[in-house]
């Protein structure tokens, strides 16, 4: 049988595009930029499979203009919030994505925009680099102290979980809320809470950590964020649409909340400019995953979904 075609349109790890060499014919886009629609359909009766990231928009509309010969589509990310997954099951096209490989990585960044909002990173940084730094007194740079304080983290998949860890490490009280209350091994100590309003009153730092799904679309509002603690930080290294960021500037402006850590926005790339006088908010370009180990073990992950595709099995991370 002749070797698959694989579009790659992004341009991964160079482990990830060796071995995806080795194993498949490649087609790489030149240009290391998001792949249109008119291409992923364009590709999609050239190749077989696809390695899209989350840049590459799978609407209804996309789906339905896809060429029967694309018979699976092995995403290099968790989030599947990009592909509509109805409409791609209705053209019989298999959705895998890269679970539990990102953990570690999207939850030390977290945990790093966290750290830097609460002590301060972003205007400490601004005021040593440029020469600023010329008084010093007992109240000066004074912040949060995250050690021994109260987390909450939405959403206990694997990053979640991961942050809570990371959590214990630094002797916090970790609590949180999910769909379902997970088992003791998993939970590790944390406090369950059936709702998020319930989460949000003992937070004094929230961790966004659940997929965007039009549940969780503009979760966190005005009211979500009034029954924050005053003084509380928010921290979202999941997605830009679980926030009204509106809101969350409003609450930022009137000393509510002390700070944010943002590694997502609801406009990328870009971000929103509105937050950028504001140095108790860390901004991040959406670079949780974005460690070489963790790099490699996505672009790994999805050539095993579609090694497994090819060989006749049930990808391990099928959707
Ligand atoms: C990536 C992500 O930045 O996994 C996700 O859902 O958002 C990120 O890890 C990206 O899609 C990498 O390809």
């Amino acid at each position: 049988m002749a070797r698959p075609v694989i579009w790659i349109p992004r341009h991964l790890s160079p482990a990830t595009l060796e071995r995806a060499r080795r194993d498949y014919d490649v087609i790489l886009k030149d240009q290391d930029t998001p792949g249109t629609a008119e291409e992923i359909v364009e590709m999609s009766a050239r190749a077989d499979g696809m390695i899209p990231c989350h840049s590459e928009q799978f609407t209804a509309e996309v789906a339905g203009r896809l060429d029967p010969r694309l018979k699976i589509i092995a995403n290099h990310s968790v989030g599947t919030d990009h592909c509509d997954l109805k409409a791609l099951k209705a053209r019989d096209i298999t959705v895998t994505n890269t679970p539990d490989v990102l953990n570690d990585a999207t939850a030390e960044l977290a945990f790093m925009l966290m750290l830097g909002a609460a002590r301060r990173a972003v205007e400490g940084d601004r005021i040593v680099r440029s020469g600023g730094w010329d008084s010093w007194s007992p109240s000066y740079m004074v912040g949060k102290q995250v050690t021994g304080a109260r987390l909450g983290i939405v959403g206990m998949g694997g990053v979640g979980r991961a942050l809570g860890r990371k959590a214990r490490g630094f002797d916090m009280e970790v609590h949180y809320h999910n769909r379902q209350r997970l088992p003791p091994d998993l939970e590790q100590g944390a406090s369950y809470h059936e709702t998020l309003d319930s989460l949000l009153e003992v937070s004094d730092f929230l961790s966004l950590n659940c997929p965007a799904t039009p549940e969780t679309t503009g979760m966190m509002n005005a009211d979500r964020f009034a029954r924050m603690p005053q003084g509380s930080i928010l921290v979202n290294a999941a997605r830009g649409a679980l926030v009204d960021e509106d809101a969350l500037l409003s609450v930022i402006e009137e000393g509510h909340l002390a700070g944010a850590g943002l590694d997502c926005f609801l406009t990328e790339p870009g971000g929103n400019q509105a937050f950028a006088g504001h140095e108790n908010i860390v901004m991040m370009p959406h670079a949780g995953s974005a460690t070489a180990k963790t790099r490699d073990a996505m672009g790994f992950c999805a050539l095993d979904n579609l090694d497994s595709f090819f060989s006749g099995d049930d990808p391990e991370d099928a959707l």
